[in-house]
């Protein structure tokens, strides 16, 4: 029988693809084997599956991976992915995005998929910082964090990314980090199988430029201050907001049942068929 960790190997292209151009203990890899442990347990057939991504250390994922896969233009994910999901409403449909990618240029997109509740999976990996092009602040680097474009602290807010994808109308939405890797596994299980739009916030670590110009230590110490930082949501509930503060929250945040956006679509042909 396959160890936990061998499964990934059946699903690689490691002819085409590799090797890979993450830099050593880059979390994005772990997301990668969550995603496809999730795939796996479901034994949704390679077929059916297609996955999309941007441009970003991120959107390389699904490179990697022998799926059906689009690898697309900076934030334009979603987009891409909506097409598919019209064209082919039977097909899952999973969004592999970066911060920047899916809440910069793409923030668009995603507000509005997630408004139309698409039967779209999104997992949106958040390493609080643009990678791939040197270390640029992105919608989610904390105020005052250093980046390569804010050397005396950056001076814009972050985005909360369940409070944002909630109040923009998904269906299930949830905040995982790759510390915690068989809570990441069952979320993103829970939001492939969620009929709407569904997002996973992967919390990754990007040592090379968020650690390095905040001296947030290498690969092992961010990955390990995870574990220390992390507070289950269920945890929470039961302790005051003083104890709270500086913790990240992660589980379940919406799993909600809603009209989808293909059904609506399929309805309304019905209904004029013949008129
Ligand atoms: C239209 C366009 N604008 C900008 C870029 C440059 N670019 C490539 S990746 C990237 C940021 C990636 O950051 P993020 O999505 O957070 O992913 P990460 O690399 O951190 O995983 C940018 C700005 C581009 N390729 N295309
Ligand atoms: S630059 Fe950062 S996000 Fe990109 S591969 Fe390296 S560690 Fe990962």
């Amino acid at each position: 029988m396959l160890q936990k960790s061998d499964v990934i190997h059946q699903y690689l292209r490691p002819k085409k693809a590799f090797p890979n151009v993450w830099c050593p203990g880059c979390g994005i890899g772990i997301v990668m084997g969550s995603l496809v442990r999730a795939i796996d347990k479901l034994q949704i057939a390679r077929d059916d599956i297609t996955l999309v991504s941007g441009i970003g250390c991120s959107s390389r994922l699904p490179v990697y991976l022998d799926f059906n896969t689009l690898h697309t233009t900076h934030g334009r994910a979603l987009a891409f992915a909506t097409g598919v999901k019209l064209a082919k409403p039977k097909m899952k449909v999973i969004v592999i995005t970066g911060d920047g990618d899916c809440l910069a240029i793409g923030g668009n997109h995603f507000i509005h998929a997630a408004r139309r509740n698409i039967d779209i999976t999104t997992i949106l990996i958040n390493n609080m910082i643009y990678g791939m092009t040197g270390g640029q602040f992105s919608p989610t680097t904390p105020s005052e964090a250093f980046a390569t474009t804010s050397p005396y602290g950056n001076k814009e807010n972050q985005f909360d990314i369940p409070k944002l994808a909630m109040a923009a109308g998904a269906s299930y939405v949830a905040r995982g980090t790759v510390y915690h890797v068989n809570q990441l596994d069952e979320l993103i299980t829970e939001a492939i199988t969620k009929k709407g739009f569904s997002v996973v916030e992967a919390f990754s670590n990007c040592h090379t430029y968020f650690g390095r110009l905040n001296r947030a230590g290498d690969a092992v110490k961010m990955i390990d201050d995870m574990k220390k930082n992390v507070i289950p949501l269920k945890a929470a509930a039961k302790m005051p907001p003083e104890k709270l503060e500086g913790k990240m929250l992660t589980g379940v945040f919406a799993d909600l049942e809603k009209e989808e956006y293909c059904d609506r679509y399929d309805q309304l042909i019905e209904s004029l068929k013949g008129k």
